[in-house]
């Protein structure tokens, strides 16, 4: 039987990776995002691998979140995996500096967001008595760093309401893990500093950074563990990462 996973912001990154991953391991594709050029591509690549079903939404918007899922056909809505993926840094200033559509976007999308999703897809998994979520966070949920600061409490957030989810889904057999990676070289950094694309560049010079890729098997492993077993939260660096400002650059 196939099992079905659902991945937010899979038009890119981690969560596309992410999203290859899964196909590869049987799940057949909800994916989700605001590029409907991206999606497509993905269920083209995916074509012969497994069957993709592109959902576009905003995840700010929460109707249109609740009615893209509730509205899922039913042959899609025993969804097994649910991989919270959605979001970004956008902008990196001291508080005092800050811009209040930046924390907007932030707050509204990685903690709201998440929210949304989530409020939509635990009614099927608790009609079916099982399912994952994997929220990814980051180390910025765990360690504030310099201007960080809301991209830090979004993802503080995160780790919050993973534990939050663990504990109150505790007797529904839903299983919640948080995924909390380093530095991964994706689209993450242009978005950050909206569009410049040599500043975003010289967050991954002199180091190897990890790869979207890597995430994506971290999360192939996690939801292959036996019924029996959760990996509640694992933190993944690059090996020439130490915490979240000290990358060894000389490598
Ligand atoms: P990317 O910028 O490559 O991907 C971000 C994804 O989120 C895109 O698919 C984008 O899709 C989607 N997204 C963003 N805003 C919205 C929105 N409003 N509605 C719907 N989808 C949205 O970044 P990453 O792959 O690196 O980021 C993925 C996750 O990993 C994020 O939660 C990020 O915080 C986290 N993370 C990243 C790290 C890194 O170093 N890269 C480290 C730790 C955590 P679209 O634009 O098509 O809507
Ligand atoms: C992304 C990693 O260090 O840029 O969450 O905040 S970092």
């Amino acid at each position: 039987m196939f099992k079905i996973a659902l991945v937010t912001g899979a038009t890119s990154g981690i969560g596309r990776a992410t999203a290859i991953a899964l196909a590869k391991q049987g799940y057949q594709l909800i994916v989700t995002g605001r590029r409907k050029e991206r999606l497509e591509e993905l269920q083209q690549e995916l074509e012969g691998v497994t069957t993709v079903l592109p959902l576009l939404f905003d995840v700010r918007n929460k109707e249109a979140v609740q009615f893209a899922i509730a509205s899922l056909p039913e042959e899609w809505q025993q969804i097994d995996v649910l991989v919270n993926n959605a979001g970004n840094a956008h902008g990196l200033s001291p508080i005092q500096e800050g811009s209040l559509e930046d924390w907007d976007a932030m707050l509204d999308i990685n903690v709201k967001g998440l929210l949304y999703v989530s409020h939509a897809v635990i009614p099927f998994m608790q009609k079916q008595g099982r399912g994952h979520i994997i929220n990814i966070g980051s180390i910025a949920g765990k360690e504030v760093y310099a201007n960080g600061n809301v991209y830090c409490a979004s993802k503080f957030a995160v780790d919050a309401l993973s534990k939050a989810m663990r504990i109150d889904l505790i007797t529904t057999g839903i299983k919640v893990s948080e995924v909390n990676p380093g530095l991964v070289e994706t689209e993450f950094s242009e978005v950050r500093f909206k569009g410049d694309k040599e500043r975003a560049a010289g967050v991954y010079q002199g180091y190897q950074p990890l790869k979207a890729d890597d995430i994506a098997d971290l999360i192939a492993f996690i939801v292959s563990r036996p019924p029996h077993v959760n990996l509640a939260e694992v933190m993944i660096l690059p090996a020439a990462q130490a915490s979240a400002t000290v990358v060894n650059k000389n490598l």
